[in-house]
């Protein structure tokens, strides 16, 4: 593939962490590096195996297919390939592709003299992952605990485990969580409309800038965050919401056994009342 002219002055050497120069370089517009051939590797055999897993399970229905964790009995023990397994073997190539990508945003990043904000926001997406099939069920002392890697059946897992604590909508950081989903897309809803509304003016108009964007929102909300504001404030609000999911998993089980409705009993118990 031809190199854009502009390119040519970003596809800078160094910045790698691992293998120095051995894998620093480019096929067609991708940057290799060490850790696109482990992303590749751990991504490769982690598919495989779960067509295996589908090849030796009941359907092909892409909806049934479903590779569930070993039984609560194996604890955390490794288990036979077909008893849970693979899916042990396939969350080690997740984990192992997941991070292999967050550190190939991180070098591509110092390469580029640039911050390491996507590779933590990415990372904060791998630990929401992490806390579900690693963190949790080996705080409750069994692989059995990870939710099944399938379509419908990790919808049933959610459904199971929220109906096992009464109602998960109770859980004040589940809450939280939500709140934060829901916010993100608030404000990603008014970022977005606004750069297309002030990106598309009327025919032989000029573009509009900052100071329509600015305006417009004191005008309708009395405040104007910033170009740069929106975005740290965008980052911010997804950035919670992923770390709130996981805490509200996290403490669902080994710190909290009982009903989440259960759990308000403390603001029952206030002394003011
Ligand atoms: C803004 C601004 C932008 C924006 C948006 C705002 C010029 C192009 C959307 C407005 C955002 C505000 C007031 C924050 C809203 C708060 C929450 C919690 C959703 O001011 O600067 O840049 O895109």
């Amino acid at each position: 593939m031809a190199m854009l002219s502009f390119e040519e002055r970003y596809r800078v050497r160094g910045g790698t962490l691992i293998g120095g120069d051995l894998f620093d370089f480019w096929v067609g517009p991708f940057y290799v590096g060490f850790f696109g051939v482990t992303t590749i590797f751990f991504t490769l055999v982690g598919t495989l195996l779960i067509v295996w897993g589908a090849a030796i399970g009941p359907t092909w229905n892409v909806w049934q297919i479903n590779i569930a964790p070993p039984d609560l009995s194996y604890g955390l023990a490794l288990a036979p390939l077909q008893e849970g397994g693979l899916w042990q073997v396939i969350t080690v190539c997740a984990i192992g592709a997941f991070v292999s990508w967050a550190l190939r945003q991180a070098e591509i990043s110092r390469k580029l003299g640039m911050g390491l904000h996507i590779p933590f926001a990415y990372g904060m997406a791998i630990f929401a992952y992490v806390t579900l099939v690693v963190f949790r069920p080996v705080l409750l002392g069994a692989w059995g605990h990870g939710f099944p890697y399938g379509i419908l059946s990790h919808l049933d897992w959610v459904s199971n485990v929220g109906y096992q604590f009464l109602h998960f909508h109770y859980n004040p950081a589940h809450m939280l969580a939500i709140t934060l989903f829901f916010t993100t897309t608030l404000a990603l809803s008014l970022h977005g409309g606004m750069i297309l509304s002030v990106t598309n003016p009327k025919k032989g108009e000029p573009v509009k800038m900052s100071e329509h964007e600015n305006t417009f929102f004191r005008d309708a909300l009395g405040y104007s965050i910033g170009a740069t504001g929106i975005h740290r404030l965008g980052l911010f609000l997804a950035l919670s919401a992923g770390f709130f999911s996981a805490v509200c998993i996290v403490i669902s089980g080994p710190f909290w056994t009982r009903g989440w409705p259960e759990w308000w009993t403390w603001w029952l118990n206030l002394p003011i009342w």
